[in-house]
């Protein structure tokens, strides 16, 4: 991430700035992309939004259940024209049953993408964290299908805006099978997904920063510029390993991992 180092909001902005996104979210409303009004915000600001976020619903009783990487494969920073993965939290409310169904009222203009979680069995705090730690570390791996449900209008973000809207996280499906990873070949491991029966992507891990592990690593040495770490337990989410495909109200998708089973749903 080209870092731009400092604060320029004030804390009452970022406050402010974490009640506008956070009531979209909550409410399922569009606004335009917050640098419009802030141009010169920072990368710490629009972290110190996410984190707000976060503050907020843990303060009102929710728990944190995960955390995301974002924007992980090339062709994903180029269609939205960013520069750098991002990541966000995963709150309990977003997680959905395997099979189970997504109000599609209670989001803006969802799509899905097909992904892995890693959980890990050991701390990883970095920096300097790289994929042999983050194998070392993980205790298993299985099949994870998001929602992504950015806050802005159409889409249309830059990285800054996209971080503070907590990487439009909204949802979150997984289920299948559990695998140690020395069991996979993480690289070359496919995904089929399906909407209404038609396929509609195909993938392979190495489309996540060329190994999924990296993405995992990634997160563990951008949470450290925050004095963070990744604890025995997380579950994690690697970012996109196909394009996102925007659901409608009555489509089911099912998402086939090779060798590990399927997760699906629908959208009612
Ligand atoms: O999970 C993702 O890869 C999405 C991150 C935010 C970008 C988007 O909304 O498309
Ligand atoms: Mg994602």
């Amino acid at each position: 991430m080209a870092e731009v180092k400092g604060k320029s909001l004030s804390k009452s902005q970022v406050e402010e700035l974490a009640i506008h996104l956070e009531n979209a979210e909550l409410e399922a409303y569009e606004v335009t992309k917050i640098t419009d009004d802030f141009p010169n915000m920072t990368y710490e600001d629009a972290f110190d939004i996410q984190w707000e976020i976060r503050r907020r619903k843990e303060a009102r009783g929710n728990k944190i259940v995960g955390m995301k990487m974002g924007l992980t494969s090339w062709a994903k920073m180029a269609q939205m024209g960013v520069e750098h993965p991002c990541y966000g939290f995963l709150a309990d409310y977003f997680t959905v049953p395997d099979g189970g169904e997504i109000k599609h009222d209670e989001l803006i203009h969802p799509k899905i993408e097909a992904e892995l979680a890693f959980v890990l069995k050991d701390e990883l705090k970095g920096p300097g964290i790289h994929i042999g730690d983050v194998l070392r570390a993980t205790d298993f791996v299985m099949p994870a299908v998001e929602v992504i449900d950015s806050r802005y209008k159409d889409f249309k973000f830059d990285l800054k805006s996209v971080i503070a809207d907590n990487s439009s996280s909204s949802r979150f499906v997984t289920g299948g099978r559990m695998a140690d990873p020395a069991d996979l070949d993480l690289k070359t491991l496919g995904v089929v997904m399906e909407i209404n029966g038609e396929v509609v992507q195909t993938g392979a891990g190495a489309a996540v920063l060329g190994h999924p592990a990296a993405s995992v690593a990634m997160l563990a040495n951008m949470l450290a510029e925050r004095g963070e770490s990744l604890k025995a337990g997380s579950f994690i989410m690697i970012g996109a390993i196909t394009a996102a495909v925007q659901v409608n109200k009555g489509d089911n998708f099912t998402v086939h991992y090779q060798g590990l089973g399927s997760i699906g749903g629908k959208f009612v």
